[in-house]
């Protein structure tokens, strides 16, 4: 029932004819964020690089840290192509930023990938202008090394698009380290669209019938 009306709303947002603007980060159907727009002074990969300019791609773009994709983070091979915290250092975070922005859409809009320890636990929040951010959501802890998405929905939070998405620090002390590998917008895809839109009059259709 929920997809059903998930579908239908899709349908809605074709319908509008949903503008999507072209941005150089939107790949695989997912709008990857830009830059990193601010973080604080401890923030490192996890061999303990600290994050400067140089080293943003780690958290821009698509996951790039589990190489050979089986979902584990530290296996020979496998990068270390993520930003974050480790055991103690309170009050960490980071900024991510989005040129293009991030429309809310039917549905979540926003997927982080991410590892942490059993402990750790961080507040989403995310913002149109990077001065007013509202929590969209929180992040728990899980098995150090294994790669993870959470995904959030805007859900009418905002009345423009988001551009900045913030992960700041709750749980610290030991095993509450964080590691982050990208940050995801969601984009309605025109092909998809099409076919959901056309699933989407079938789920009508049906139901018109059904009354
Ligand atoms: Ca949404
Ligand atoms: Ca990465």
């Amino acid at each position: 029932m929920k997809s059903q009306k998930r579908i239908v709303m899709m349908t809605v947002v074709l319908l509008g004819s949903a503008a999507v603007s072209a941005n150089g980060a939107v790949s695989g159907g997912i709008n990857w964020a830009d830059g990193v727009e601010a973080y604080s002074s401890n923030i490192q990969n996890y061999g303990g690089s600290l994050m400067s300019a140089d080293a943003e791609f780690w958290l821009t773009g698509a996951p790039d840290a589990d190489a050979d994709g089986n979902g584990y983070m530290w296996h020979a091979g496998d990068k270390d192509y993520v930003a974050g915290w480790r055991s103690n250092a309170p009050n960490e975070f980071i900024v991510m930023r989005w040129d293009g922005g991030i429309s809310d859409m039917p549905g979540d809009d926003l997927t982080i990938s991410l590892y942490a320890g059993p402990n750790a636990s961080a507040n989403v929040l995310a913002s149109t202008d990077g001065l007013i951010f509202t929590q969209i959501g929180t992040l728990g802890g899980s098995t150090p090394g294994y790669l993870r998405e959470e995904a959030f929905d805007f859900a009418g939070l905002f009345s423009e698009d988001v551009k900045y998405v913030r992960v700041a620090r709750v749980g610290n002390g030991p095993n509450s380290a964080m590691f982050f590998d990208a940050f995801g917008g969601a984009v309605p895809e025109p092909t998809t669209l099409s076919l959901l839109g056309l699933g989407g009059m079938a789920v009508i259709r049906r139901k018109r019938r059904a009354v």
